[in-house]
């Protein structure tokens, strides 16, 4: 069985929503970011760098990086073709907006809940975080325009895990939970889309209900 170590309010939900929605059986093992036990000495035996999610395949192989997790389980259980295969014709509008998400979306984020963490001087933390939310909408804008050209989906009328990523990011929101909704409405349909599904759904939704509770 996968063991996924992560919950609460972290990426290891975008994981979650792959597995549940390849059925892979997994056990989700908590760790805890706001009680520190990702910089325990032995969760750091597992992710060197103290950061969840990890994973642990059934055979005993220990994976880090949330993306690199999700598409290792697509390509591993392809039943659901969640990434297209190396011959498809979306392969490349598959890497590109992969790398997009993973690279904008993703460390822009990262960037808005750790403001203190980019400069030496903890004054900076507000205006770097002020500087993320509008690096954000300008990288929400640019998934916006190819959505509402290409929509529903990122790979058009083919849900991916491309679809998966970005509502975890959707979910997160910006400052409001509510902005990226409001402001970008074929971004909002495809995260609807995907709420909607029975299995990916609900590990989505939840990180949602958890960041309006203000977790
Ligand atoms: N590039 C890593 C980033 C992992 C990451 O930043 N995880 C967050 C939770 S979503 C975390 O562990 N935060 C604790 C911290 O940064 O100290 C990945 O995609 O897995």
């Amino acid at each position: 069985m996968y063991l996924l170590y992560g919950g609460g309010v972290t990426r290891s939900a975008a994981d979650e929503s792959v597995l549940r929605e390849i059925q892979i059986p997994f056990k989700l093992v908590s760790i805890d970011i706001h009680q520190d036990e990702h910089s325990t000495d032995e969760f750091k035996k597992l992710n060197p760098s103290g950061l969840v999610p990890a994973m642990v395949s059934p055979e005993g192989e220990v994976l880090t990086e949330m993306v690199a997790i999700a598409i290792y389980l697509c390509e591993r259980h392809p039943q659901n073709k969640l990434v297209p295969d190396i011959n498809s014709p979306l392969r490349g509008k598959f890497l590109n907006r992969l790398f997009f998400i993973s690279n904008q979306l993703d460390n822009r984020a990262k960037t808005l809940f750790y403001p203190h963490r980019w400069s030496i001087d903890t004054n900076d933390a507000e205006r770097i975080s002020q500087k993320a939310v509008k690096d954000l909408e300008a990288s929400w804008a640019i998934y916006e325009n190819w959505l509402q050209n290409e929509g529903p989906y990122a790979l058009g009328e083919t849900f991916s895990l491309l679809d998966i990523l970005m509502s975890l990011w959707v979910a997160y929101g910006l400052d409001n939970p509510e902005d990226i909704n409001r402001q970008f409405p074929a971004v909002n349909d495809c995260y609807q889309l995907v709420c909607k599904r029975p299995l990916a759904g609900p590990p989505l939704l939840h990180i949602r209900e958890l960041v309006e509770a203000g977790f």
